[in-house]
């Protein structure tokens, strides 16, 4: 296991793509979620997507443990959201690939999703509150979304803005 680097805005050729279903989840995949969730607890962070250290295949991870907790990992492969309720809740995101920026966000407040777990098992979730958030925010990671095209265009573009040019004076 290792702590990969996060990419980060202004990378979107990286982070725009579309990742690809696993086609087992086998001793790679499992390589590549043990990277994710020691990458993710380093950072720290509740969730991270294998996007977010370059891999562009359909894995995620949450954890929505305390510190001091004992640790409560999720282990997700190739997630399809199955039900979105008609009720939306909002609240405020953030996202290890946009540092420090965080704007409010409504999306489906509960959530019913199909996956495969660390063991290849086809699983289902149901879920509400902060996990049905992040869970949505991740899978929108593995098409290319980021939480920002949630928001304003006014505010995406502002920071888009402001990542593009403190790459350009190299203080990224
Ligand atoms: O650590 C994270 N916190 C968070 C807070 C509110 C909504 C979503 C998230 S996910 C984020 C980590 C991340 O960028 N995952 O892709
Ligand atoms: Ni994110």
């Amino acid at each position: 296991m290792s702590v990969r680097n996060i990419i980060t805005l202004p990378d979107e050729k990286i982070l725009r793509q579309v990742s690809k279903p696993v086609s087992s989840v086998d001793a790679h995949a499992r390589a590549v979620f043990d990277d994710m969730l020691e990458t993710m607890y380093d950072a720290p962070g509740i969730g991270l997507a294998a996007i977010q250290i370059g891999v562009a295949q359909r894995l995620l991870v949450v954890d929505l443990s305390k510190e001091g907790e004992p640790k409560k990992p999720l282990f997700v492969a190739n997630p399809e959201i199955i039900w979105a309720s008609d009720d939306i809740s909002d609240y405020e995101e953030g996202c290890l690939s946009i540092p420090d920026f965080y704007e409010m966000v409504d999306r489906p407040k509960e959530i019913k999703m199909r996956y495969l777990d660390r063991h290849g098992e086809a699983m289902e979730l149901h879920a509400g509150g902060l996990m049905a958030t992040c869970l949505q925010h991740e899978i929108d990671h593995l098409n290319g979304v980021l939480f920002i095209d949630h928001i304003s265009k006014l505010k995406r573009d502002r920071v888009v803005k402001k990542f593009l040019k403190a790459d350009k004076l190299g203080k990224l």
